[in-house]
């Protein structure tokens, strides 16, 4: 999840084995400002752990008035990785918004989740302690435990390997420890 441009569907680019369905569309309201297309219903791609298991990638799209997807894709998700996008002025606020609709959606579940933060590239000198220090003072009630923030690039393979193995490996703890 995370806001229009984040690198979502880059995302599940990057990292499927298998050819990604996507719904991107060409955006005709104030989402053309940022980019041509914009997803309207969800990215789907798969990820192939060699030993026969697969972990079943899905984008969400970014614009809140496709707000019924996140019900509809968050009812099956077994961790969430939220994109943030660096550069942009809102990023602070962006955060705040994805974690109240996470939290308005996942009231009484407890879901591995990862903070990704993409296009640090563009702005180097603005500390990531920006996003940790205000997931600190949220102290939401829903996460399974402290929240990883990692910088991403959302072309880069390995970057998006390291955010899943992170939210896999906090899905096996969970399920070992409770
Ligand atoms: N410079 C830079 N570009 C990035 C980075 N990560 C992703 N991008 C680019 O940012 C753009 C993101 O586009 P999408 O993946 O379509 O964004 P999205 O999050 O799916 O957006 P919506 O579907 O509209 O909500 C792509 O052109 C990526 O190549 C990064 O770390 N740095
Ligand atoms: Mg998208």
């Amino acid at each position: 999840m995370g806001p229009v441009g984040a690198g979502k569907s880059m995302a599940v680019q990057t990292l499927s084995d298998i050819d990604v369905l996507d719904t991107d569309e060409r955006a005709t309201d104030e989402t053309a400002a940022y980019k041509q297309n914009t997803t309207v219903c969800m990215d789907a791609g798969v990820l192939e752990l060699g030993s026969g298991d697969k972990v079943r990638l899905i984008g969400a799209p970014g614009q809140d008035r496709f707000d019924f997807m996140w019900d509809i894709l968050l009812q099956q998700a077994r961790a969430v990785i939220l994109l943030l996008d660096h550069s942009r002025v809102s990023r602070l606020e962006d955060l705040d918004h994805f974690m109240d609709r996470l939290g308005e959606r996942l009231v009484g579940r407890k879901l591995p989740l990862a903070v990704g933060i993409t296009h640090v590239e563009l702005l180097p000198e603005l500390s990531l302690g920006i996003y940790r220090r205000r997931l600190r003072e949220r102290e939401d009630s829903f996460p399974a435990c402290v929240v990883p923030v990692l910088p991403v690039d959302a072309r880069e393979k390995k970057d998006m390997q390291t955010l899943v193995l992170t939210v896999a490996a906090m899905l096996e703890m969970m399920h070992r420890y409770g």
